[in-house]
């Protein structure tokens, strides 16, 4: 790693492209990459932040200071219910499913509710379309469609799909997020050839095969940026980000006639147009039951607020 010229005292902006906790790989203002702290304990930075930095020349680290302003933030909640940032500053996100692992909906919807509150854009990927998918599968993916978010299928392995991925992707910051095993890192190493020499650092063996440990950013060779993150087994989007009426449910959004009362939570309420809508099919009861859970999150957390000492 070459030393930048800079004195050591002066402040700099950087890029982060990879984060692991409090330890990070900064991208300077020369395109020279280096590894750094998050100095100072209140501080939350994660992958694709712009930062402030400052070199320690005894130490040969980087200490960042703070995050600049972003223009979109990926949130989960913790353990907690806390809320705790992902990756920062991401235009599209990018949800990938496969035939196997088998999906979990639930997790899919609440990573598409994450990416209305970010505020970020979200393209579906059903990954390894060259292995046989069933009916419930297919039921479940033309419901997203039909509603309004856009799909592709793709497979790393015939090449399928991968080109109007690129189209996608380009001149965008995307991030790749899913259950582990769906293929994120594969489609990352088949739209940015040299990006797992750059990651070998931030992967695991998890029984002989690799699984990815920390979140990284990746120039795309035709313009924009395309991140990957670790696989969850779960996954809720911090409540306090989520915006009544519909938290992100896209059914809910594009409703024609609206709920009898305008703070309609879409439980029990008389006159509620998303019950209606699940009548007629417009939402699935999946859907609607995966709206409920939410809803409960959502609650759960408003509640906590208003009891909160002041
Ligand atoms: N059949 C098939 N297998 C694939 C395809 N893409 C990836 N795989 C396989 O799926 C497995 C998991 O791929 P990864 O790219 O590591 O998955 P990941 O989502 O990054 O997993 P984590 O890092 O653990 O979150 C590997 O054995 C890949 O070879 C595909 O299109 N078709
Ligand atoms: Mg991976
Ligand atoms: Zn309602």
């Amino acid at each position: 790693m070459s030393r930048s010229s800079m004195p050591a005292e002066a402040l700099q902006e950087a890029q982060v492209v990879a984060a692991h906790g409090r330890h990070l790989f900064i991208l300077d203002a020369h395109g020279l990459r280096h590894a750094a702290r998050v100095f100072g304990r209140g501080t939350q930075v994660v992958c694709g932040d712009r930062v402030t930095c400052r070199r320690d020349e005894q130490h040969d680290i980087w200490h960042v200071l703070e995050a600049l302003p972003r223009r979109s933030a990926i949130y989960r909640s913790d353990a907690q219910g806390r809320p705790e940032l992902v990756a920062a500053n991401i235009d599209l996100l990018v949800v990938v499913t496969a035939a196997v692992p088998e999906p979990d909906w639930f997790v899919i919807d609440r990573y598409l509710a994450a990416a209305a509150s970010a505020p970020a854009r979200a393209l579906l990927v059903h990954n390894k379309s060259d292995l046989p998918s069933d009916e419930r599968m297919e039921a479940e993916l033309a419901h997203y469609q039909r509603s309004g978010y856009p799909l592709l299928r793709c497979s790393t392995r015939t090449g399928a799909g991968l080109e109007e991925l690129r189209t996608e992707l380009s001149r965008h910051a995307s991030l790749l997020v899913g259950q582990s095993g769906v293929g994120k890192s594969s489609l990352l190493q088949a739209l940015v050839p040299d990006s797992q020499a750059r990651v070998g650092e931030l992967m695991r063996d998890r029984d002989g095969r690799h699984t990815t440990t920390a979140t990284s950013l990746h120039g795309l060779p035709g313009g924009g940026e395309l991140l990957d993150s670790p696989g969850v087994r779960d996954f809720a989007p911090a409540p306090e980000r989520l915006a009544p009426p519909s938290l992100g449910f896209i059914e809910i959004d594009s409703l024609q006639h609206p709920c009898r009362f305008s703070d309609c939570r879409h439980l029990e309420e008389p006159g509620c147009a998303v019950r209606a809508a699940v009548e007629t099919g417009q939402m699935t009861a999946r859907r609607y039951e995966s709206y409920r859970r939410l809803r409960r999150l959502y609650d759960d957390h408003l509640r906590r607020v208003r009891n909160a000492p002041r």
